[in-house]
């Protein structure tokens, strides 16, 4: 096989894992881009050869174009040198790009009318209708990289045009699985990043601890899926064995399992729909013995009705309340705020009334996350 992808993001977890699967399968990354790791970029440049390579932060990438003189490499810049690489021939855009700054990329991969392997799931939660309308305008398909909607398109193969009845989505629960909401109040960013079944990037390990993560899963599933709410049952899951379900209206249930290691679905989405062997360590039910199942604790992991509740509300809400999360979750990483407040800036930002626009463009979508960011950062700063 003989593929030309697009990497967006390709320092960071699913990125390097996005590499391993390249090295592996023979693909050719025609473009990799970073936002500040121009050491890391400098050696992937120089084992792959792309065309491109994007540095986002200016003077590192001015650093990298010095290093890389010797090669043929090009080097570009910039929000703008992503967005022109996700413009380039290729046959696939891999987006692993942290929040929304994935969702211009994607959409301008969708404009040139690239298939999309999507590890962004930021770029649904913000921009859902825009862009699954987009991607049909142009023909364009979004296999999904997350594990859980990856499980779930896996499961519908071969289903026909056999209605969903609803969908399984597991979680894992993340590092504070158990702890009530007191116990939460002082858990720090060091606590946090320990995240027991997958190795991932400390935005979504924060997003993973606090389950907002799993709420902007629902979300992503709903706009994939064309699924309503009431059609999403999120299961936790502690093992991450089952990476999420399919139920037919037969009441006959499909799950997708396997060891937890994301190059699975990675090269699902860059191979699909042919399967290949996959460097993972492979399934032992046997040696696992018993797989559990609980409800989630909503009550405790707040974040997880917020974000359901903000895309219930539907509008411009799924993207207040992101941008609420991001400008959150930053502070709390740099240890300016608790655990529990991330998810008091996500109810701040559901009672505020100026999200309800239903016919939105880009704009209104970029102009909202940044009066979210605003709103929260003011709230969460000038307390008391
Ligand atoms: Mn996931």
């Amino acid at each position: 096989m003989n593929k030309k992808i697009v990497i967006l993001g390709s320092t960071g977890s699913i990125g390097t894992q996005t590499l391993e699967v390249c090295r592996k399968m023979n693909f050719k990354p025609i473009a990799l881009t970073a936002n500040r790791n121009f050491e890391l970029l400098e050696k992937q440049a120089r084992e792959f050869l792309p065309r491109f390579v994007v540095c986002k932060d200016i003077d590192k990438a001015k650093k990298l174009r010095e290093n890389l003189k010797d090669t043929d490499v090009k080097v570009w810049e910039g929000e703008e040198g992503i967005e022109r690489a996700a413009e380039l021939p290729c046959d696939i855009v891999l987006n692993s790009l942290v929040g929304i700054a994935g969702l211009i990329p994607t959409m301008k991969a969708i404009e040139t009318g690239h298939d999309i392997a999507l590890a962004n799931k930021e770029t649904l939660v913000t921009g859902g209708k825009i862009v699954t309308e987009a991607a049909k305008k142009h023909k364009v398909k979004i296999y999904p990289v997350d594990s859980e909607h990856s499980a779930i398109f896996q499961c519908l193969q071969g289903s026909g045009k056999n209605k969903i009845a609803k969908i399984i989505l597991t979680a894992s629960g993340g590092p504070f699985f158990g702890k009530t909401y007191k116990e939460l109040e002082k858990m720090t960013a060091a606590d946090a990043l320990k995240h027991p079944n997958w190795d991932m990037g400390s935005k979504i390990t924060i997003d993973s601890a606090t389950l907002m993560n799993k709420a902007f899963e629902f979300i992503e599933a709903m706009w994939l899926f064309d699924l309503n709410p009431e059609q999403i049952e999120v299961v936790v899951h502690r093992e991450s064995i089952i990476h999420s379900a399919v139920e037919y209206e037969d009441g006959s249930v499909i799950a997708q399992m396997g060891c937890p290691d994301m190059k699975i679905p990675i090269q699902y989405a860059l191979t699909y729909p042919d399967r290949f062997e996959c460097d993972v360590k492979k399934l032992s039910l046997t040696d696992i013995g018993k797989l559990t199942f609980y409800k989630p604790d909503s009550e405790s992991f707040r974040c997880l009705k917020y974000g359901i509740e903000a895309v219930k509300k539907k509008g411009l809400y799924p993207c207040a309340i992101n941008g609420a999360n991001e400008k959150a979750v930053e502070l709390f990483l740099g240890g300016k705020i608790g655990f529990n407040d991330i998810s008091r800036a996500a109810e701040h930002i559901l009672n505020q009334n100026e999200f309800e626009k239903e016919n939105f463009t880009l704009e209104d979508v970029i102009n909202t996350d940044k009066r979210a960011r605003i709103i929260t950062e003011e709230f969460l700063l000038n307390r008391k």
